[in-house]
């Protein structure tokens, strides 16, 4: 890992905003690809504060203050990942289910997605049932797009799917389903249209329904 990576890491594991943004921007400067600094420096960290939570050397506090380090470090990165673009392919209606609070890899798929070229309605965490459907509804979204980091918030994606059908708006929306403890399996087992593991093949899942 190059010190600038190195140093994203440290920032991120730190809890310092200031030194991931800092990190971050020497690296865009340094000619980084915004690929590497996400995929080799901000996501690895994370899943590294994961683990830490877990070993019980990282409580809630850490997680939450790392966190918002790497919410700063993406939001320099964002323009980088955001290509020039011209009339929107669809609407992606997307939010973290209701009672998860966890929107970080929530906003990398959105960020992805409005990359490739889509429109982005952001319900942001914890979002209900109904503002699922009354949003796809209102907004006439070509996509709705689920996360949950929690396996007790994953089964509430089944629900809104049995509400698009009982709002009778099921077949006029795709439904992508993801997050950490989401698999393929699951995704299957409860109706969605499709599911991916990590935000990049999130969007080029929602670009093969325009295909
Ligand atoms: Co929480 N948390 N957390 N947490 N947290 C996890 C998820 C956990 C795995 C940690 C652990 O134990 N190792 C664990 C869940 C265990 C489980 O359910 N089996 C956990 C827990 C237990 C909790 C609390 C219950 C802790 C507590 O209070 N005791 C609590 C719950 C709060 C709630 O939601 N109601 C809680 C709270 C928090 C914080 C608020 C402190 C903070 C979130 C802050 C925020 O998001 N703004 C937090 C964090 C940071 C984490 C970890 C460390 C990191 C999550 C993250 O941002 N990863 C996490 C451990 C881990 O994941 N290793 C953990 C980086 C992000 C880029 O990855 O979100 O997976 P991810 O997104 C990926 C893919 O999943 C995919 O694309 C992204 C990558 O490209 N993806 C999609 C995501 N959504 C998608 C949707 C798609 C397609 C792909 O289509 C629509």
């Amino acid at each position: 890992m190059s010190d600038l990576l190195e140093k994203i890491n440290q920032g991120i594991l730190d809890g310092s905003l200031e030194d991931c943004q800092e990190a971050v921007q020497q690296a865009m400067d340094a000619g980084l690809s915004a690929d590497d600094i996400l995929k080799k420096g901000l996501v690895p960290a994370m899943a590294e504060v994961g683990r830490l939570f877990e070993e019980g050397e990282y409580f809630v506090p850490e997680m939450l203050i790392a966190a918002r380090a790497m919410q700063g470090g993406l939001n320099l990165l964002k323009p980088l990942l955001i290509s020039e673009k011209v009339e929107p392919i669809g609407k992606v209606v997307i939010g973290t289910v209701k009672g998860d609070l966890h929107d970080i890899g929530k906003n990398l798929v959105a960020i992805m997605m409005e990359g490739a070229g889509f429109e982005i309605v952001d319900l942001g965490t914890d979002v209900p049932v109904e503002k699922f459907v009354s949003e796809v509804k209102e907004k006439k979204a070509d996509i709705l797009a689920m996360s949950a980091l929690l396996t007790t918030t994953m089964t509430t994606m089944p629900t809104v799917i049995t509400a698009l059908k009982d709002a009778g708006i099921r077949d006029g929306v795709k439904v992508m389903v993801g997050g950490a403890p989401v698999t393929q399996e699951f995704a299957a087992q409860i109706g969605a249209d499709g599911y991916s593991p990590d935000a990049s093949q999130a969007a080029r899942l929602a670009l093969t329904y325009f295909s």
